[in-house]
């Protein structure tokens, strides 16, 4: 069975991740090596420069995963820097910051690297529009997903297969999935 490493940190990425790709006969493995994240503005040089990394210190080949929440109202805040900000302000302050705000509007994207070693890094996007919460909603998945709202309910409140069906990660995976039917 094809073997592709997935270097993240984050576990429910790589739950998202299999769902997808174990019907094309790829076993996804996840790998906490890490891997340097540049400062950039958009996230798919990130991505991009992070599989390649990966692939060849792994030599083999690597998916990544660079995702963030560009909220519209605050300059598109936290974007590439998401995770730090979850860490350091968390979902509550997120809101606190958005009280007053009257537009909600925010786009959650994900840029998916994939590398074979020696070889230039491809990446797939794929972004899901939605909206702030005015309240944490639901317990279910990770991160900022009691705070992002799609047709009136947060990521938090969905099932999995129904986060699953219209998330941005969904989204650059299937990207990368038809890409890999291809025969690549
Ligand atoms: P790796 O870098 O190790 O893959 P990470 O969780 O740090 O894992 P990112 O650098 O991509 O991931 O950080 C993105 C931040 O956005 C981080 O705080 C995640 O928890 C959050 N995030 C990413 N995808 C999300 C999703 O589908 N739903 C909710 N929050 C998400």
């Amino acid at each position: 069975m094809r073997k592709i490493i997935f270097v993240t940190g984050n576990p429910h990425k790589v739950r998202e991740a299999e769902e997808i790709l174990s019907p094309l006969g790829i076993n996804v493995e996840q790998n906490n090596c890490g891997y340097p994240e540049l400062q950039e503005d958009e996230l798919s040089p990130i991505a991009a420069f992070g599989a390649e990394w990966a692939a060849n210190l792994l030599d083999n080949e690597v998916m990544v995963d660079d995702s963030g929440l560009f909220i519209e109202a605050l300059g598109e805040f936290p974007g590439p820097y998401s995770a730090y900000v979850f860490d350091t302000l968390g979902n509550k302050r997120v809101l606190k910051l958005m009280e007053d705000e009257i537009n909600r509007r925010a786009v959650f994207r994900c840029a998916i690297g994939y590398c074979r070693p020696g070889e230039k890094a491809l990446v797939f996007p794929g972004d899901v529009e939605g909206e702030i919460s005015k309240e944490m909603r639901g317990n279910a998945g990770f991160g900022y997903d009691p705070i992002f709202e799609v047709n009136g309910m947060t990521f938090g409140e969905m099932e999995d297969n129904e986060k699953n069906s219209l998330s941005h990660r969904y989204r650059a995976l299937l990207k990368l999935a038809e890409w890999l039917k291809e025969g690549h």
